[in-house]
């Protein structure tokens, strides 16, 4: 199943339904393109020895072109082409789209590893030299471990330069931008372990960027899951999924000095943010998608929520990591009603325990 490691693989394995469909139109193409190929430089061989200087030459038919010809050799490519696009069409389409229930995980490429993370805090690091990686990263080396036949949907984006986050037996590959949230999707078919690469040229050791990705059953992958302990990277001792990481970062960066509860705050409410259209300043508006949320942390000054004063501090790398700019986007996208905690309140409540909020007197506050 698995082929050697040193054989030249032109033919990766096919390991997802993207990679089923996108092999079919590779081979539509190439085969039509190929019999086209092959036909010209058939004819032109053809006639290079059927129409060579002759010794004896004799007077050349004068030919004016054919209307039927041209007619047939503009349309009948036209057509080639336009199915090209429309399947085209077909499978981009599917590629762009992940279902809604898609598991979604976050990958970060930095020179020169990969760190994925669950959405229960789990993470694990891809590819790099374990002498230059913190304790903590040495402790999560691993491959990324998929379930079979369900969806999961990537969400990429990089610390440093350009990386590109490629899966040649899913044929997936997706840039990795820093400042910017790419996505793919896969739906593994095929229970194995298939190369990880960086597919973008990224540095000294852009090699190092390697890994596997694990397809393994539906079974097997939750007991992975459960079987680990989702501390790591988190203050929270109970839970470590991004969205709450995003939360004690919410307090300790004091974003909710200006965002709290009550609307009678110096800032919008987030609460249910996610997906609305925000009116702006000077016209216009503009959905609060992840890209939205990011821009109003790192450059509040380029896009103003209308009625409300610019005085947002912008929050540079140095004080907000691109990490933790996905566990503050992970947050405020998880963000529901009447959720915003209160100020004082240093370690959120779990998942899982009741998210009412306490009532004002034990609330406090600024
Ligand atoms: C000094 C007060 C202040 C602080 C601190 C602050 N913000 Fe803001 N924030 C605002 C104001 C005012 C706006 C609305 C005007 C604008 O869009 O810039 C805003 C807008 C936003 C928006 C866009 C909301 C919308 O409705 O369009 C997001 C998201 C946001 N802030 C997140 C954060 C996060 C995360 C932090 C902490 C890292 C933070 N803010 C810290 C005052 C603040
Ligand atoms: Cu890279």
């Amino acid at each position: 199943m698995n082929s050697p490691d040193y054989w030249l693989p032109f033919f990766p394995e096919r390991a997802s339904t993207l990679a089923d469909q996108f092999e079919a139109l590779f081979w539509y193409i190439a085969i039509t393109s190929g019999t086209v190929g092959l036909g010209v430089y058939t004819a032109i061989f053809y006639f290079c020895v059927r129409y060579r200087r002759s010794n004896s030459p004799g007077p050349t038919p004068r030919i004016l072109g054919s209307h039927k010809l041209e007619l047939a050799w503009t349309i009948v490519p036209l057509f080639v082409f336009l199915s090209y696009f429309g399947w085209g069409l077909v499978v981009y389409n599917y590629a762009v789209h992940p279902p809604e229930d898609s598991m979604e995980v976050f990958v970060i490429g930095k020179q020169w590893m990969w760190k994925a993370q669950y959405p229960d805090g789990h993470r694990v690091i891809i590819g790099g030299n374990p002498r230059n990686m913190s304790e903590n990263e040495r402790a999560n080396i691993g491959k990324l471990v998929l379930p079979i036949h369900r969806p999961t949907k990537v969400t990429i984006t990089s610390e440093d330069v350009i990386h590109d986050f490629g899966i040649p037996a899913f044929r997936s590959k997706m840039d990795a931008l820093p400042g910017r949230y790419t996505t793919a999707w896969y739906l593994p078919t095929k229970l194995g372990e298939y190369h990880i690469f960086c597919d973008q040229y990224c540095g000294t050791w852009h090699s190092l960027m390697v890994g596997k990705v694990k397809v393994v059953t539906g079974e097997e992958f939750d007991q992975w899951l459960a079987g680990h302990t989702p501390l790591q990277g988190s203050d929270n001792a109970v839970d470590g999924s991004p969205a709450s990481a995003g939360q004690q970062l919410f307090l300790k960066l004091n974003c909710i000095n200006c965002h709290s509860a009550n609307a009678q705050g110096r800032a919008p409410v987030l609460e249910g943010l996610y997906g609305q259209r925000v009116p702006l300043r000077g016209g216009g508006g503009e959905i609060a998608d992840d890209h939205y949320i990011m821009e109003s942390i790192r450059k509040p000054r380029a896009k103003v929520a209308d009625g409300w004063e610019a005085i947002m501090p912008a929050y540079d790398e140095s004080q907000v990591s691109a990490e933790q700019l996905n566990q503050l986007v992970a947050y405020i996208r998880s963000l529901k009603k009447g959720a915003t905690p209160v100020s004082n309140q240093r370690f959120p409540a779990p998942n899982g325990a009741p998210t009412e909020r306490p009532a004002k007197t034990s609330g406090g506050g600024n």
